[in-house]
Order: structure tokens, then sequence, then C-alpha cells
């Protein structure tokens, strides 16, 4: 998987996604990840990359002409299955979206800013557009993070069987069970007894019942 993110704002980037999983994921050769900053692609000699809107109104849009850019000279090195943009009002991401989009190799994040991107990116360059919830950002940055860690950890190889992402909270539509270390008893609050009992399928079928109790308290519209 390769995932080039363009951005007014790279130092964000700085940290967050070169730490544990997707570190591990790009030292293994599986996953690419590069920032763009769009000021590099500004055409005007103070690296502008926003101007204000056509026909007035508070906030400034981000320019056609440095994303053009951008993109373009991206896909002359590859092909690219999804462009995907930012945005609070894109479609709201949910795990199915991440493991259908997990299938798919090649993609170009575009971070929205300010009052967002001139239409004509959405209209012409932008393929998907994503949003991680009902609420406002100040940038597409934390959302592009988002959607970058739960795309890789996706990726066949990235996890080993204990962090398998099929016994995530969500992949059936369900919600994770409790989860219990040692000491098996601490200032006098136990573990459930089933856990110890060494017998496999019961701890199986208690684990089920656990999900599926949690996700009617918590999640009743995961169950449909
Ligand atoms: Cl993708 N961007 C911004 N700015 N805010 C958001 C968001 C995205 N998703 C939820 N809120």
């Amino acid at each position: 998987m390769r995932i080039d993110i363009i951005t007014c704002l790279p130092d964000l980037f700085e940290g967050p996604l070169t730490q544990s999983i997707v570190k591990r994921s790009m030292d293994k050769g599986l996953v690419e990840l590069e920032i763009h900053n769009l000021r590099d692609y500004s055409t005007n000699k103070h690296q502008n990359v926003d101007d204000y809107a056509f026909g007035g109104g508070a906030g400034m849009v981000l320019m056609i002409e440095p994303i053009d850019k951008c993109i373009t000279g991206l896909k002359e090195k590859r092909d690219y299955d999804e462009v995907i943009y930012l945005t609070p009002d894109g479609e709201t991401y949910n795990q199915s979206i991440a493991n259908q989009l997990s299938l798919k190799e090649n993609f170009i994040f575009l971070c929205g800013h300010y009052k967002g991107v001139d239409q004509r990116v959405r209209d012409h360059l932008v393929t998907k557009e994503i949003s991680i919830g009902d609420y406002v950002l100040s940038g597409g940055e934390l959302a592009a993070m988002v959607l970058a860690d739960s795309l890789i950890r996706l990726v066949p190889g990235v996890l080993n069987d204990e962090t398998s992402a099929l016994s995530d909270s969500f992949q059936d539509n369900l919600l994770a069970p409790p989860v219990y270390t040692r000491p098996a008893e601490y200032k006098g609050w136990k573990i459930p007894e089933i856990l110890t009992s060494g017998h496999e399928a019961k701890i199986e079928a208690w684990r089920n019942e656990q999900a599926l109790k949690r996700t009617e308290e918590r999640r009743p519209d995961l169950l449909g």
C-alpha cells in the first residue's frame, strides 16, 4: 500500500505516523507513506496556496492550481486507485469503508483547510470524500492520520496473529469482549473464572456472549 498525503501543515505528520504498527509496516516494506507540502507547489512568489472566495464571504479557499500540480506530478509516477478528500461533509467513515479501501493499493489523501478547497478540485480531481465523524476539526490532517492508521493495520502482514484485525471491535459489527491480564485478583477484584478454566470452547462461547451483551448495551444500532 502506498499513501501520498497532500497538506499545507506537513509538520503535523511528524511523529504520529512514525510510531508502532505504522512504523513497523514501513520498515517491513509493506507500506510507503509520503507527505507533500502544498506550499512547494505554489505558483506565486509568496508561496500562497489559498485565496479569497469568489462572491465574497468569510474564509480562505485552497486554490486549484497547486493541488492540481501536486496531484498531476504524483500521477506521472504511478496510477492511483483513489484520491480522497478529507472533509466534514464527506461520507462518514466506518470499518466497512476501511475494509473495502484496504483492498486497494495507491492512495492520495488531500487535507482540506480554511473554508475548504475550490469546488473544481472536488469535481475533477477527487474520487472519494470522507469525514471521520459529526464534529469539526481545524483541518483534514488528523482525519488523514485516522484513515492512514486504520488502512495500514489491514494490510496483510502488518499485524501478527495476536494483534489480528479479525478480533477488532466492529469487525462483524460487534464490539470486542472484555480482556484481562495478570494478576487474576487485584485488591479483591477478580477476573471471570471461566478464563482460567483452560476450556477453550467455553472461553470462546463466553467471549461471543460478552461481545453481544456489550454491543446490545452500548451500540444496539450495530445489530440492525
Ligand atoms: Cl475529514 N475534516 C475536518 N476538517 N473536520 C472533520 C473531518 C474532516 N471529519 C470530521 N470532522
